[in-house]
């Protein structure tokens, strides 16, 4: 197979959108793509900062190495969730992102889960007494507050997130099977700012999960190969199996099941109440909360 464009032997080959191409020319389209999407839902400028949330895998690394290329105002937020499962998961994975960092002179923000916290994920999460064994929902908890209180504090314009299309269209596989209104109304690639919530932005959402591992792997950029020791049994897990049966069978299906989606979300196809409706702030943080007190974060991290 060729590269479309220059005619030499082709090193990966997109049969979604019918093309093939050589390194330095997929580098070069899978750049000019995510500048695209970025664009096009106008996610965020060069004159804006963006905090990147990066977990030392290689979704979070490419979109930080892609956005540093293209020359954007980018730092780094790890977040350590001390998770050790005898893999020493978070210590390797913030050794990835931290070396990312320093060899790209860039700037990463480190916030430890155990320290600021006084417990790991897995701790909080059994406190809360259910999910024991799953700390997911505990997890996803923390790292929006923690990712929005960065935000905030250090004044970036826009939280972004490697969130990709099979993520993306697995969310919304699973949340259409049980046609949840409000989670189906929330989800788009770029949720504006509003009071007390940093603008949010994925600007991978169009890429498939190969396309951004080949990115990270053409680029040599160093990575934690191991995925969460939780996420084994993930339901987002066997969704995304699903779609990839249907994908092998009939390539594009996941580019056009969420594109058809956003679509329909342009044209208010899913009306929604507006968030700040039933918005209060958290009295201890100044997040914004549906609950009359506490929010869900500072109810977990009380005492
Ligand atoms: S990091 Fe956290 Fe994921 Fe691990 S504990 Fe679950 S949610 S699987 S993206
Ligand atoms: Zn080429
Ligand atoms: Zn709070």
């Amino acid at each position: 197979m060729k590269c479309r464009k220059c005619g030499q032997k082709a090193s990966i080959n997109l049969p979604e959108h019918r093309l093939a191409l050589c390194k330095p020319h997929y580098l070069e389209w899978f750049q000019q793509q995510t500048e695209r999407f970025i664009d096009k839902l106008h996610m965020f400028t060069r004159q804006e900062r963006v905090l990147v949330a990066v977990s030392g895998g290689k979704d979070s690394l490419s979109l930080w190495h892609v956005l540093w290329t293209l020359g954007y105002q980018t730092d780094g937020l790890y977040i350590h969730l001390g998770i050790d499962e005898n893999i020493a998961y978070s210590d390797q994975s913030r050794a990835y992102a931290e070396e990312f960092a320093q060899s790209h002179q860039l700037k990463l923000h480190v916030y430890h889960v155990p320290t600021e916290l006084a417990a790991t994920i897995p701790e909080l999460s059994s406190r809360r007494g259910r999910n024991q064994e799953k700390p997911c929902a505990t997890c996803g908890l923390v790292k929006r507050h923690v990712m929005n209180q960065f935000a905030r504090q250090y004044e970036y314009q826009a939280v972004a997130t490697a969130h990709n299309l099979d993520d993306e269209a697995a969310v919304l596989f699973g949340n259409t099977l049980t046609w949840n209104e409000e989670l189906i109304q929330r989800q788009y690639p770029v949720l504006d700012e509003e009071p007390g919530f940093a603008r949010k932005v994925k600007p991978f959402y169009r890429f498939y999960e190969r396309e951004s591992a080949a990115y990270a792997l053409m680029q040599n950029i160093p990575y934690i190969y191991d995925e969460c020791p939780f996420s084994r049994g993930n339901p987002a897990l066997y969704h995304k199996d699903v779609l990839n049966k249907l994908e092998a069978d009939h390539p594009g299906t996941k580019l056009v099941f969420f594109n058809a989606f956003l679509q329909a979300q342009q044209h208010h196809f899913f009306q929604g109440q507006p968030r700040e409706a039933e918005m209060h702030l958290c009295p201890r943080c100044g997040q914004p909360t549906q609950s009359d007190d506490l929010c869900s974060f500072c109810r977990l991290t009380e005492g």
